[in-house]
């Protein structure tokens, strides 16, 4: 607190956020935003949320809340107190105190990392600036985006980070549906351009949140997150070639991996499936190696193992093939119900699901495919929308792909409906037929 008590600016500002006088703004509202606004507005702080998309704004200025985690009950009422509300307009950035940026940075189809929604949110910001502000981008990125990228533009308002602005990055842990760790209690890291940068970041941060980490620098802060979720989509990506050799071997992999799992130390269990799905863990590992590569070094494991999770839909539909053809089918022209078309369990979200590929390599084969998912009423799949179908359609199926393990599924009735099951998620757990096949 030394460094900020020399700094006229960053002490006014430090006043206004321990007196919860700041008024706090954050871009996005989606599910890292809205939540991050709600735990600042129940922190005492007026909260402003910005966002593109007016019946996104609508919603929140009603109560009404669109996000799994954050129920309207908590919404609503910090909404009819004035701590929060929510607009479009962005010159209301002239009225803040401290602005956080939580907006989409997804992958081009070449793999590149997309910035547009950050650079248009930065852009916005900088029309409104003003000296004294603090900038937070929580998007997930490659190192070097708020130094290099942002940094840039908010100076294009004449003001100078570090000295009349502040400017940190701090990554999103939001883990949505995650009943144990919410916004709240996930340690929340954060690095700044300058000491006094993160000084005043980790200060807004404690005043809601209640676990903050600190680090040097932005890039820091950039990196952490990128590791995080690269370690997660390389063992994947292990656990999933292990599988293919189990499957070569004829060893069952998930007791393999269960038996593992009773080492006490030195080990974290993994599953395979049939791909990797959801808007993180197969993105962010290629912000690090397209940002890797610029400094001249190969992403060796992100490319494998982005290579081999990749895989997975195709060894699933001939494993799918395999099984019909025991049963003297062919592919073409036969009843295929996808189980399960959400990037995981118990969601809504179809992201990158691995199913649409599993789908998609199917149908290229010449099934007829339908899809049974109690939480996505209708998918687009090969340019088509496709309706869910209800359980009755199993009965006449000639092949059904558990592909994601809903807990809601009733697993014994398909066990005794279905003439052919391949379970990728090993849903049908200790189960021995001759029409079970598994991963
Ligand atoms: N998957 C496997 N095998 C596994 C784990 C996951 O095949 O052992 C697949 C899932 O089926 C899914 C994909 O990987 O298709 C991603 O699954 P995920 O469990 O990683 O879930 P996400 O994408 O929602 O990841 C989020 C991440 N949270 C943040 O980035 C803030 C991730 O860091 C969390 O570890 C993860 O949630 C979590 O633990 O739930």
């Amino acid at each position: 607190m030394t460094l900020i008590a020399k700094h006229s600016v960053a002490a006014i500002l430090a006043g206004k956020i321990e007196s919860k006088t700041a008024t706090v703004g954050v871009v996005g509202l989606g599910y890292v935003g809205l939540p991050l606004a709600v735990e600042f507005a129940q922190a005492g702080f007026h909260v402003v949320g910005l966002d593109l998309d007016q019946s996104k704004v609508a919603r929140v200025n009603q109560g009404e809340s669109y996000v799994g985690d954050v129920p309207s009950s908590v919404l609503a009422p910090l909404v009819e107190k004035g701590l929060l509300r929510a607009t479009t307009d962005f010159s209301a950035v002239s009225s803040l105190d401290s602005i956080n940026i939580a907006v989409p940075t997804p992958l081009r189809k070449t793999k590149d990392p997309d910035m547009s929604y950050v650079v248009a949110a930065t852009e916005q910001i900088a029309q409104y600036i003003h000296s004294g502000m603090l900038v937070i981008l929580e998007s997930t990125t490659y190192p070097g985006t708020t130094d290099e990228l942002v940094l840039p533009l908010l100076e294009k308002s004449g003001l100078k980070a570090g000295q009349n602005f502040f400017l940190c990055f701090s990554p999103e842990r939001v883990d949505p549906g995650n009943p144990n760790y919410q916004t709240k209690n996930i340690p929340k890291v954060v690095g700044g351009k300058t000491s006094i940068c993160t000084e005043l970041g980790a200060l807004l941060y404690r005043q809601a949140l209640e676990h903050v980490v600190p680090v040097s620098s932005t890039r820091v802060a950039e990196m952490v997150k990128l590791l995080e979720n690269t370690f997660r989509m390389i063992n994947i990506g292990l656990v999933n070639e292990i599988a293919v050799m189990c499957d070569g071997m004829g060893i069952n992999v998930w007791e393999v991996i269960e038996a593992a799992a009773t080492k006490p130390f030195g080990f974290m269990p993994f599953y395979p499936g049939p791909g990797l799905g959801g808007h993180c863990i197969p993105i962010d590992p290629f912000y690090l190696s397209w940002k890797s590569k610029q400094a001249g070094v190969e992403a060796r494991f992100i490319e494998l193992a982005g290579y081999i999770n990749g895989q997975m839909p195709h060894f699933i539909a001939t494993k799918v093939q395999n099984a019909l053809n025991d049963a003297g089918k062919a592919v073409k022209g036969s009843k295929i119900v996808i189980y399960g078309v959400a990037y995981k369990r118990d969601i809504d979200d179809v992201r990158e699901s691995p199913a649409l590929d599993i789908m998609h390599l199917l149908s290229k084969r010449g099934a007829e495919i339908s899809y049974v998912d109690p939480y996505v009423p209708q998918v687009r799949f090969d340019s088509e929308i496709v309706l869910a179908s209800d359980d009755d359609v199993v009965k006449t199926a000639d092949c059904v792909v558990i592909v994601t393990d809903h807990k809601s599924f009733d697993y014994e009735a398909l066990l005794a409906d279905a003439h052919l099951i391949v379970d990728t998620r090993n849903a049908l757990k200790g189960v021995v037929s001759e029409k079970v096949y598994r991963l």
